[in-house]
């Protein structure tokens, strides 16, 4: 039989033990009984207090009482421990039989579409693709191009200029100037890129849009190797059902020039609302290089000649895909170009 209070402590010690529930309730029942205030640590300070003959037997009992419950919480601890890490264990095992989460598949821009498969035709008749700067000299974008400097293009209204001489171009052709300035005939390049023009955004106008141009040069070019080149281009990029009609034109650095039609393919020339009733789509400007501009690059139009064509990427794009606004292309709406996967 211990002294009354101790074998209290200790049952009371044992249920709160055997009731606790985690490894942080077992280290609250060892501070409420063993630590620094723990009940059985404060009667173990208190013997000194008790008669002398009482001291022995309960200071035994209290003493082992402490191993004991020491020895209790021990073997609780471990298993709660081992009982948490295993919970935690389970809580992020990984299934790995579960099917995989697909990515969704990415898709290329209508506009990178058509670009490559305009390069891709060119390429195919022997052209490189030259590139250069969208900031340009006046002197490259204009100048050099024959175009006058009361020209309506020139004019900040059109253009944007980042100084009196330095703006944004307005077309790749300078690119064309750079090349045939450090390159001598045979010239045989497309040039895409972006081009600016002071326009607000709306269905058919937008103030950054593509171009791909041409360019061969080289003695005895001439109309007809024009006509040929942008007739295979036609009907590889609309089918080759395609038909094409040459209409004359008038651009500052082609003389003769001509815009170039395609067959409408949806109403095959009957009117309809995509050809707007006229039967026929404009798909690109061309001409034979104006001699001035020969001339201006260091060439000699009595040796050589050359053909050049500019187009809009968005418009063939719009043109293939049966598109009603240009904003489309740029508004990057996922349920858009999603149609492109
Ligand atoms: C067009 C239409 C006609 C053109 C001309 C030149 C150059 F540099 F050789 F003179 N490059 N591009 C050209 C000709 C562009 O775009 C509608």
């Amino acid at each position: 039989m211990g002294h009354p209070s101790v074998d209290a402590i200790t049952q009371e010690a044992r249920e709160a033990v055997a009731a606790a529930q985690s490894a942080a309730e077992l280290e609250q029942v060892r501070v409420r009984f063993l630590g620094r205030q723990g009940v059985l640590t404060q009667l173990l300070r208190s013997l000194g207090t008790l008669a002398p003959e009482e001291r022995p037997r309960v200071g035994a009992a209290a003493n082992a009482a402490k191993r004991e419950l020491e020895a209790l919480l021990d073997g609780r601890l471990d298993q709660a421990l081992e009982a948490e890490r295993g919970a935690r264990r389970a809580r992020a095992r990984l299934d790995l039989t579960l099917p995989g989460r697909r990515p969704p598949r990415g898709a290329l821009h209508p506009l990178t579409r058509v670009h490559d498969e305009i390069v891709a035709i060119f390429a195919g008749l022997g052209f490189s693709v030259a590139e250069g700067p969208e900031v340009e000299t006046d002197a490259y974008n204009f100048e050099a191009l024959n175009i006058p400097r009361d020209h309506p293009a020139r004019d900040m209204q059109d253009t944007f200029y980042l100084s009196e001489s330095t703006l944004l171009r307005t077309h790749t052709s300078p690119v064309q100037i750079r090349t045939m300035l450090v390159q001598k005939p045979p010239v045989r390049i497309i040039v895409p890129g972006k081009v600016f023009r002071r326009d607000v955004a709306d269905m058919s106008h937008s103030p950054m849009f593509h171009q791909v141009e041409g360019l061969a040069v080289d003695r005895a070019i001439t109309m007809g190797d024009l006509k040929g080149t942008l007739e295979l281009f036609a009907r590889e990029m609309f089918g080759s059902k395609s038909r094409t009609r040459f209409r004359p034109s008038f651009f500052p650095f082609t003389e003769p020039s001509a815009e170039v039609d395609v067959l409408c393919f949806v109403c095959q020339g009957a009117g309809c609302r995509l050809c707007k009733q006229g039967g026929w789509l404009e798909i690109l400007g061309s001409g034979m290089v104006h001699p001035n501009v020969l001339r201006n690059v260091g060439y000699d139009p009595e040796e050589v000649t050359g053909w050049a064509f500019g187009m809009g990427i968005e418009r063939i794009a719009i043109l293939k895909y049966g598109i009603d606004d240009l904003r489309l292309f740029f508004d990057n709406d996922l349920r858009f170009l999603r149609q492109f996967a």
